[in-house]
């Protein structure tokens, strides 16, 4: 694709596509029509999916009530679990295995941490320890970090995540259960039911943050990180920012997202005396009081919606125009969401079920990231979807001096298919003649190819001797259409 010297490509493109990014003042479209892939099938009970950091060949998927953590590796499902405790786990509703955090030195500690309900029906969080394969995980190293009386079977929440921000644990309670907080625990500081956890499992037994916002708080226990939430079934933090976005279930009326900047502890969500921005009218806190924190989007239970699933706020490679989209579903409508959220207010909400697979992922228990921060979908039906780009682009090995191959599926049947790289890394360049914007910060057009009848464009260019070592973005484009883009280094 290097076939002319840079300076003479960027002529070439400047000509063609008859566009400089800096000669822009409209901005048109940025239209980018987004699909989903599946990337696994027929893990029942499939209820969350993650990576540990920095290891882009596996997903872990959870198993909620055959106990077990599978490994997808390089788009293959391994038979042999990670890890299987269906013998400690109490299943069915909410219960089985439900969360799972890789620590962030995994890599050299081998320490991951999961969530789920014993056989008594309480809450444990345990760490466990990878064997010399690391495909495998040591049953017998379980070590329990904490257990939690759960009064009813439901609202055990059990999402864990680690903060990028300060790497401690963060544990979603829910409330106990039953209806509407009978005990009122959700407000009660004394209770870790209804709360938000952060603690320090660098070493156990467990260590309380010294700047926990409860810390000196007699009425609140030290490992409070928020208070007043009903079943934070699933929150994410900003890989980048480390900000936090939870998803709160609500009792039978308004769902919420719950978003707090990076650091900001010691709020109160709310719960029981509001669901959402409704007032219930259950005691235990004064509806709309200043000291109360609303969610920044809420839903009703129109339309066949039920209950929140939190997902993730976009940072990953392939689609730079999703950046700091936080994506979210309905568990018994179907519908996936995305909003972009400044800080200050919720901009773009879009619903991408029609995108996402048209409504045929049913039971969507959670979003997962792997560790490019590509986002997928999990179905308790037993599928992994991962969201990409509808028109994909695909490239072989790039390697100086030899021909490479760009590949562009999902093209417009016979429509002319633009391929584009840039040595300046990824942002956004509007294309007014094509009525896109592409991805790429200074694109170069590489060359223009007919796609075939079934909408498959295919570029094969020389990489320039001596660029060895030099990184290149890729991504192509058609009328009003963008791919995936590529990041890679030339070998
Ligand atoms: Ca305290
Ligand atoms: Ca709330």
């Amino acid at each position: 694709m290097y076939r002319k010297p840079i300076h003479r490509a960027v002529a070439y493109a400047v000509a063609c596509f008859g566009v400089v990014a800096v000669s822009f003042t409209a901005s048109p479209s940025q239209a980018q029509t987004l699909a989903v892939e599946q990337v696994a099938s027929g893990l029942s009970g499939a209820l969350y999916v993650t990576s540990p950091p920095g290891d882009t060949q596996r997903l872990f998927v959870l198993q909620q009530n055959a106990g077990q953590i599978r490994i997808i590796k390089d788009g293959n499902l391994l038979t042999t679990p990670f890890l299987d405790v269906r013998t400690r786990i109490s299943t069915g509703g909410e219960r089985g295995l439900l969360g799972l955090a890789f620590h962030p030195d995994y890599d050299s500690n081998g320490y991951f941490f999961i969530n789920y309900t014993n056989t008594s029906g309480n809450t444990v969080v345990a760490r466990y320890e990878v064997t010399a394969d690391p495909d495998v995980a040591d049953f017998n190293s379980e070590e329990i970090v904490l257990t939690v009386s759960q009064p009813y079977s439901n609202h055990n929440g059990g999402c864990l995540q680690f903060s990028p921000m300060d790497g401690y644990l963060y544990i979603g309670m829910g409330d106990g259960g039953s209806a509407n907080d009978p005990g009122n625990r959700a407000q009660n500081g004394q209770e870790l039911l209804g709360k938000v956890l952060r603690i320090n499992v660098d070493q156990l037994p467990y260590t309380i943050p010294a700047d926990n916002p409860f810390i000196n708080d007699p009425a609140v226990r030290d490992e409070i990180w928020t208070i007043g939430v009903r079943n934070p079934w699933r929150f994410s933090f900003d890989r980048i920012t480390g900000d936090l976005y939870l998803g709160d279930v609500g009792q039978g009326s308004n769902e919420e997202v719950d978003f707090e900047l990076a650091g900001d502890g010691g709020r109160n969500y709310g719960w029981r005396c509001m669901e959402g921005t409704r007032c219930t009218g259950l005691s235990g806190c004064t509806c709309n009081a200043p000291t109360l924190t609303l969610p920044i989007y809420e839903y009703l239970h129109s339309g066949g919606r039920c209950s929140i699933t939190g997902g993730y706020n976009y940072r990953g490679q392939a689609i730079p125009l999703l950046d700091n989209t936080y994506f979210f579903a309905d568990y018994c409508s179907r519908n996936i969401y995305s909003f972009n959220y400044d800080g200050q207010q919720v901009t773009n909400f879009t619903d991408r079920t029609s995108e996402l697979g048209g409504g045929s992922i049913s039971s969507i228990a959670s979003f997962g990231e792997d560790a490019n921060g590509e986002i997928y979908i999990v179905s308790l039906g037993g599928t992994i979807n991962k969201i990409v780009t509808k028109m994909k682009l695909e490239a072989t090995d790039l390697v100086a001096g030899q021909r490479a191959t760009l590949r562009v599926t999902n093209a417009t049947p016979n429509g002319n298919v633009y391929f584009a790289y840039s040595l300046a890394g990824t942002g956004q360049t509007p294309i007014p003649p094509l009525n896109i914007t592409v991805a790429l910060q200074s694109p170069v057009l590489a060359g223009r190819v007919q796609a075939n009848g079934s909408g498959v464009a295919i570029l094969s260019r020389s990489v320039p001797s001596g660029t060895s070592g030099q990184r290149v973005w890729l991504q192509a484009g058609e009328q009003g259409e963008t791919t995936n883009v590529i990041s890679t280094v030339i070998q």
